[in-house]
């Protein structure tokens, strides 16, 4: 008992000290850039970032191939999922983005000719599912619908039918008592006895998109609805506090890891809460992610840092940076959710600047590598971060932050044939492994930053739909078949402004007036129903489902990207703003920054924080060379 009390003295002494110190000394650095990315460097970056992607992609193709992934170093390949061409499955979309049609349309004839996954091995459902199914689900979506520009004529649906097999062989995981999936299952025999029933919370919560895009291009509803089953399984099992753990028994459905945290073991399962609300207008996940995303913000987040906490007490038990945590500001502005996005992803740069990489961890207390956990392996999750900043606030510094990257991969990753992973960020020692997210999510965050800054002139940016990413950065769109706007946009419990009450008659989901998108600029146009405040509930008849969510980010004029020095950046999103109560909470009008943002949502026990940031903002401003100024 002692020991447990000083053992949190200790802690609440160690945290004390991260705090003060690690801000003034990290964050310190941010800002500082010798010259910003002009115009005409973001498109040669670009061209660098699609020489990369060929550097790797030929590396693969060339070395390894069919295999599963590529050893960059010695230019040889190796099986390490199911044996299944896994990195140009991943890499299909992409390459679809970057519009080579030429070898999309051979890959995805290749795939659609040669692979079958009536095959005795035993594979991980969680990285089946966003790398295989989902690689194959979006190149279907592409290759089939000639809105893409990437329709293949001779395209038969292939990749649907393997997709479909797939996940069909991946259902007998999602035979448990609590819904929850085990982790692994043999494509041809089902689950193993001797399994481990042990699993984790990204892994049973990070299904709902591939496995519901499934459900409706199918029209077969099991898929669907056994991965909403392992979100409810694991949702019902949150602690008081509304944290999940990290591993959890799928048979007893009782908690083996109680670490609560948003990264390792658990990240995704924030992401999928909220895109899938996106994708597919289902309000159970927004109910879902507002009560974890209010958590979350409460409990693990120590501006700009985020903690692991016990998921009972909230006790920290790891004051520990770890590389998975940076997607987090990227869903912060999808979620509209931008200032505290910013400073968090300022924070996690420092370390990028400080190494040339994210290690998989860093301590905050020690302010040093966390021990055993020194590798950069290639991840995007910064660069995701950034690529969304940057779409949200247009703010140059992003660029600046995609040169970095940039420089930091080809000085320090390239290899003969492809990209190394980092064995020891201080060292900067290369390790013969290239995973294939580098080509699905790494590299395709990097070239759409630079296009957004250059034309926008991409399938994501300026294509036919709304698309979501998946975890692993493959492209899900909102159409019509997928996201069945009308439906969701009808019925009651919608995410509604306040005043869209009296507009709530029509019970005909079929004569739902619509406001018109702007389809010159495909930017759905400002609304006077918005901004709105926190009513959950409701009837939604005069929004459309995108319109609901403020996907849209309204384009700068071009003539901002002139001045790349340090113009002012403009928010201009409008995404959902995520507010405590019913109250819209102002952006801070910063010095240098205006916003324009219009929010459309808003959150109850959201930004719970508050009033702890203060403190940390006063240093950061103290401490960041270009004064902006962020406390409230
Ligand atoms: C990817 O496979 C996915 O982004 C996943 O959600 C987390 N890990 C890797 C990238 O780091």
């Amino acid at each position: 008992m002692i020991l447990m009390e000083s053992n949190k003295l200790r802690w609440g002494l160690c945290y004390a000290i991260f705090i003060s110190l690690t801000l003034s000394s990290l964050v310190r650095d941010l800002g500082v850039s010798a010259e910003g990315v002009n115009p005409h460097e973001a498109k040669q970056l670009r061209d660098e970032v699609r020489e990369m992607f060929y550097h790797a992609f030929d590396g693969y193709m060339n070395n390894a191939f069919p295999l599963d992934e590529l050893k960059p170093l010695s230019c040889q390949g190796e099986d390490t999922l199911g044996g299944y061409a896994l990195t140009l499955i991943d890499s299909l979309d992409t390459l679809a983005l970057l519009g080579d049609r030429e070898s999309f349309t051979s890959s995805v004839q290749w795939i659609g000719k040669n692979l079958q996954f009536n095959i005795n091995k035993t594979v991980s459902v969680f990285e089946t599912t966003i790398r295989v199914l989902g690689g194959l689900l979006s190149a279907h979506l592409i290759a089939s619908d000639c809105a893409t520009g990437m329709r293949i004529p001779s395209y038969d649906n292939e990749l649907l039918v393997l997709a479909e097999d797939l996940a069909r062989r991946m259902l007998p995981a999602f035979d448990t008592p609590t819904g929850i999936p085990y982790g692994s299952v043999n494509l041809m025999y089902g689950v193993d006895e001797h399994e481990s029933k042990i699993t984790s919370t990204a892994g049973g919560g990070t299904l709902t998109l591939e496995f519901g895009v499934l459900s409706r291009l199918t029209n077969d509803p099991v898929f669907e609805q056994v991965a909403k089953n392992a979100v409810r399984g694991l949702w019902a099992r949150r602690s008081t506090l509304d944290l999940v753990g990290a591993h959890i028994n799928v048979f007893t459905g009782e908690w083996t890891q109680k670490d609560a945290g948003i990264g390792t073991s658990i990240d995704s399962f924030y992401e999928y809460l909220l895109k899938a609300y996106i994708l597919f207008g289902d309000e159970e996940y927004l109910y879902i992610f507002q009560e974890a995303y209010g958590s979350a913000m409460h409990h693990l987040h120590k501006d700009p840092w985020y903690v692991e906490v016990n998921m009972d007490s909230g006790a920290i038990v790891w004051p520990v940076f770890n590389s998975l945590q940076a997607f987090w500001p990227g869903l912060q502005v999808l979620a509209g959710d931008v200032d505290p996005a910013i400073r968090t992803h300022t924070a996690f740069f420092s370390v990028w600047k400080r190494y040339g990489f994210t290690p998989e961890g860093f301590n905050l207390a020690t302010l040093s590598v966390q021990y055993g956990q020194k590798s950069y392996p290639l991840r995007p999750e910064l660069i995701e971060s950034t690529y969304w900043l940057y779409k949200a606030t247009r703010d140059p510094r992003y660029l600046d932050a995609g040169r970095d990257f940039v420089a930091s991969l080809q000085y320090g990753a390239k290899c003969p044939c492809g990209y190394c992973h980092i064995t020891d960020v201080e060292l900067h020692k290369q390790e013969d492994h290239m995973e294939s997210f580098f080509l699905a999510e790494t590299v395709k965050y990097l070239w759409l930053l630079f296009d957004l800054a250059v034309d926008s002139d991409n399938l994501v940016d300026n294509g036919p739909y709304k698309y979501i990413f998946s975890t692993e950065g493959h492209l899900l769109p909102l159409t019509p078949q997928i996201s069945l706007a009308r439906e969701h946009c009808s019925y009651f419990g919608g995410y509604c402004p306040r005043n869209a009450t009296k507009f709530e008659q029509s019970n005909d989901d079929h004569q739902v007036p619509e406001i018109e998108l702007d389809h010159h600029s495909n930017i759905y146009p400002y609304h006077e129903s918005f901004p709105v405040t926190g009513l959950i509930k409701g009837l939604c008849p005069r929004l459309s489902h995108a319109q609901k969510y403020g996907l849209s980010y309204v384009l700068p004029e071009k003539t901002e990207r002139e001045d790349v020095k340090r113009p002012k950046p403009v928010i201009t999103s409008r995404s959902i703003v995520l507010v405590s109560d019913q109250t819209v909470e102002k952006r801070p009008q910063e010095e240098g920054f205006t916003s324009e943002s219009e929010p459309i949502m808003s959150i109850s026990g959201g930004g719970s924080s508050s009033d702890q940031t203060g403190q940390e903002l006063t240093l950061l401003e103290s401490e960041t060379d270009d004064k902006r100024v962020y406390s409230s």
